[in-house]
């Protein structure tokens, strides 16, 4: 399940019209390109000054609060996933798991995680699945986490979607069936700062002058309750271990604005997944974040020289897709944030599912999700950037070729299983993306 594509159990059918397309024109996927290289290697490849930061739009959301818990309580046992929804969704978990065991991410930003306020989803994967070996990879631990509350799910309480009424998942603060789904959550080899930390769940849309806001769209009432966060913006502090005993604080600056579709010619989503990302884009630079205030009451944003990886999925391609124009060239184009460029092959093989992406003006090396190819297509939408500050040592996106074995965990769409369970994919329609930085 992906942002693009809402659950099952929505009854809007534009997802639909788009999915239709894909099973037809994944038939044509062409034989996979020849050479060795990879980009599925394992072990962390990185030096001791060098941190690999990643994130990973994981689709382990579920239809039904407290399910994702419930499946993760117990590891995947082996059982045939065809045999039945449980094991499907366990053994989607444990392919989830496989990813991180083989690409070994120091600080990792998992999208699409439901929340639940006890932490017992985030514990059974970390138990069941993280520290059992997966298919012979290296079990992985990781000591410290960030978990907290996202507004999906939470009723505003207020007619946001013009229906004439009010509850259900378009009225919520962000689209969600019950509090928390669509969450997130940050694993780290290396300490947080939670003292630090802060969180922007509740800043207003209003509150960003020049904001995009449909004021013709939304009624008063609405602008004065609508969060600009359709998930939150987390600034999460991470203290990496240099050389004696200084330590360098790297800002994780995490979030996952909301999918520009689902809406009408207002473009109301689109508007507020534009304003999401420029958040980060004002949040690093001193000159333009004096509007900004936290969780806490506490306002403004980095200092000049903090060293920062924004990380997420953002729901935006600089070229293609259904995104407003320029929306991630905010963060590209920053004068203080650098563009890693990862890369993969089993991107460059996709693109011949044809479609869209006949049309797309992005290199399709660069593609991070296997969307559906009737709209929008393969897209560049999961980012990890890095400050200038730091230098960066290698860079790519998880996305094997189909003759790599793990290919096995990238997988090619079934529209079939998507129908019947949700779950569509190995793991995820999104790739992991990550990048060596040098933080010393
Ligand atoms: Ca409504
Ligand atoms: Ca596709
Ligand atoms: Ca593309």
């Amino acid at each position: 399940m992906n942002s693009h594509q809402q659950p099952s159990a929505t009854p809007a059918l534009r997802w639909i019209v788009g999915l239709i397309m894909a099973p037809v024109l994944l038939l044509a996927m062409i034989s996979p390109a020849s050479g060795a290289a990879t980009n599925g290697r394992s072990g962390s490849g990185a030096a001791p000054s060098t941190v690999r930061f990643a994130t990973f739009n994981a689709s382990l959301n579920r239809t039904f609060e407290g399910e994702l818990a419930a499946n993760l309580s117990v590891p995947y046992d082996g059982t045939d996933p065809t045999t039945s929804v449980e094991a499907r969704r366990r053994w989607q978990a444990a392919n989830v798991a496989e990813v991180i065991q083989r690409t070994r991410p120091g600080v990792l930003l998992i999208n699409e995680f439901d929340y639940d306020a006890a932490g017992a989803a985030l514990a059974g994967f970390q138990e069941n699945y993280l520290g059992v070996s997966q298919n012979g990879a290296e079990p992985i631990d990781y000591p410290y986490v960030f978990n907290a509350p996202s507004n999906t799910g939470i009723p505003s309480g207020v007619d946001l979607n013009n229906s004439g009424t009010v509850g259900g998942p378009d009225d919520a603060f962000g689209f969600g069936f019950y509090p928390g789904q669509f969450g997130m959550v940050v694993l780290s080899m290396y300490p947080i700062d939670h003292g630090g930390a802060r969180t922007f769940q509740s800043f207003l849309w209003k509150d960003m002058p020049g904001n995009l806001i449909p004021t013709d769209y939304y009624s008063a009432e609405a602008i004065d309750v609508l969060r600009l966060s359709s998930k939150s913006h987390w600034d999460v502090p991470i203290e990496i271990p240099g050389p004696g005993r200084r330590t360098t604080t790297v800002h994780f600056l995490t979030s996952h604005p909301t999918p520009p579709v689902f809406d009408g010619p207002e473009d109301r989503n689109g508007k507020r997944n534009h304003d999401e990302i420029r958040f980060w884009a004002d949040y690093v630079h001193p000159g333009r974040s004096h509007y900004i205030y936290d969780d806490d009451g506490n306002h403004g944003g980095l200092s000049g020289d903090a060293r920062f990886v924004i990380a997420g999925d953002q729901n935006a391609d600089p070229l293609d897709g259904d995104s407003v124009a320029a929306a991630i060239d905010q963060l590209l184009r920053h004068p203080k944030i650098a563009d890693p460029k990862p890369t993969s092959l089993g991107g460059v093989e996709a693109a011949a599912q044809g479609g869209a992406n006949d049309d797309h003006r992005g290199d399709p090396a660069l593609d991070t999700a296997d969307f559906a190819d009737g709209a929008p297509g393969n897209l560049r939408v999961d980012y990890v950037l890095p400050s200038k500050r730091m230098q960066m040592a290698d860079t790519a996106v998880f996305w094997p070729p189909l003759d790599d074995d793990l290919s096995r965990l990238t997988g090619v769409f079934d529209f079939g299983q998507f129908l019947q369970d949700g779950i569509g994919y190995p793991t995820s329609d999104h790739r992991m993306v990550w990048a060596d930085i040098i933080v010393h």
